[in-house]
């Protein structure tokens, strides 16, 4: 199934139902006082965080959803019912925005997070609203109100504490493989992964975290060259990035400068994570192999996916960065006001 990160649709609420104008009539009472109902309220729309959902796929075969419209007023005060909701499913870690103004609607991290992304109109209001001392019979009821209707711009991030940053060949898929049960294509030319592979990582105790696998990125991906950076998205929440570089790089503490730099240029953020080198493929690195010098603080550590080597010291050192980094970068979502 390929993955599918992006989606359009429309949503549309439920028009308010219209108020009533109408008279009471009864028997021997020629002139009876107004007594029109109000119209209900529309349907509201509404996005729901669910962990059942993992893609946006499904919006590929559905993208109009319409609530219901709220019942007219009617006579001897009835008033009408409201319109039911909808409500529309969608995987944790849904950005909603509106397509016109690009306008962030709702951005859904928590399971079950629930925000009104389409207000239903309101009922319009029954005659006897209108009538005063002076003007006891009105001949006006409220019509409904629009409900409202926007174009929906979907974005799936995806939710991992660990990302994998490396250039093409560096070996993230082939680390995600040997931490985890994910199966990623794994090959020696640049560029086999295009989409991100999601692992997840069981630490001591049944405990576990989630591990991204992103497409490489190379010097000037800014810029667009190669497959872009567009792909970083899918690693803006996470907690710890974990950057790779191959022992047989011809200059390790360059390359692990450029993608630094090209992460900066996609949101400098990113840099204000935790992060740590790894230095892949050590089973095939000369004997002499010594770590490079790479000008900042960070811990760097020597792996080999072959042979297992630092592999458990690695889990250690993420789930250790992943608990004190708790929190850091989420951005909080938007209040879907009142209903
Ligand atoms: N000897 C050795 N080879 C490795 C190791 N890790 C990865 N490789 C090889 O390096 C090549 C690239 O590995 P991938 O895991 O596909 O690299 P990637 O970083 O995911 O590459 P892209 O998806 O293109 O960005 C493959 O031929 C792997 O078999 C390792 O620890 N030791
Ligand atoms: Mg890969």
């Amino acid at each position: 199934m390929k993955f599918v990160d992006s989606a359009k649709i429309e949503v549309q609420a439920g028009d308010g139902g219209n108020g009533c104008m109408s008279f009471r009539r009864e028997k021997y009472v020629p002139k009876g006082g107004p007594d029109g109902g109000d119209g209900g309220r529309g349907g509201h729309v509404y996005l729901r965080a669910s962990s059942q959902m993992s893609t946006l796929l499904d919006f590929r075969y559905r993208k109009r959803y319409k609530a219901q419209r709220g019942a007219h007023g009617q006579g001897a005060k009835k008033n009408g019912k409201m319109g039911r909701d909808v409500i529309i499913p969608v995987p944790c870690g849904t950005v909603a925005r509106d397509a016109a103004s690009g306008r962030m609607l709702a951005d859904l991290t928590e399971e079950g997070q629930e925000v009104l992304v389409a207000r239903g109109g309101r009922g319009g209001k029954g005659n006897p609203h209108f009538a005063s001392a002076t003007h006891q019979a009105p001949r006006y009821a409220e019509p409904g109100a629009k409900g409202e209707r926007f174009d929906l711009d979907l974005e799936l991030k995806l939710i991992a504490d660990v990302g994998l940053v490396g250039f093409p060949n560096a070996g993230k898929s082939t680390l995600i493989a040997a931490m985890s049960a994910a199966k990623p294509k794994i090959a020696d030319y640049p560029f086999t992964t295009l989409v991100p592979n999601l692992g997840i990582v069981a630490y001591r105790n049944y405990r576990s975290f989630v591990m991204a696998d992103i497409p490489g990125i190379i010097e000037g991906a800014a810029e667009g060259k190669g497959l872009g950076i567009q792909f970083l998205k899918h690693i803006e929440r996470t907690k710890v990035l974990a950057v790779l570089v191959s022992s047989d790089s011809p200059d390790i503490a360059a390359e692990y400068g450029m993608l630094l730099k090209e992460m900066e240029a996609f949101d400098p953020r990113l840099l204000e994570k935790p992060r740590m080198l790894l230095i892949t493929k050590m089973d095939i690195a000369p004997e002499e192999f010594s770590a490079p010098v790479i000008g900042d603080d960070r811990e760097v550590l020597n792996v080999s996916s072959v042979t297992g080597r630092g592999l458990d010291t690695l889990k250690d050192m993420l789930w250790a960065a992943i608990e004190s980094a708790d929190g850091t970068f989420i951005e909080k979502p938007e209040k879907g006001g009142e209903t």
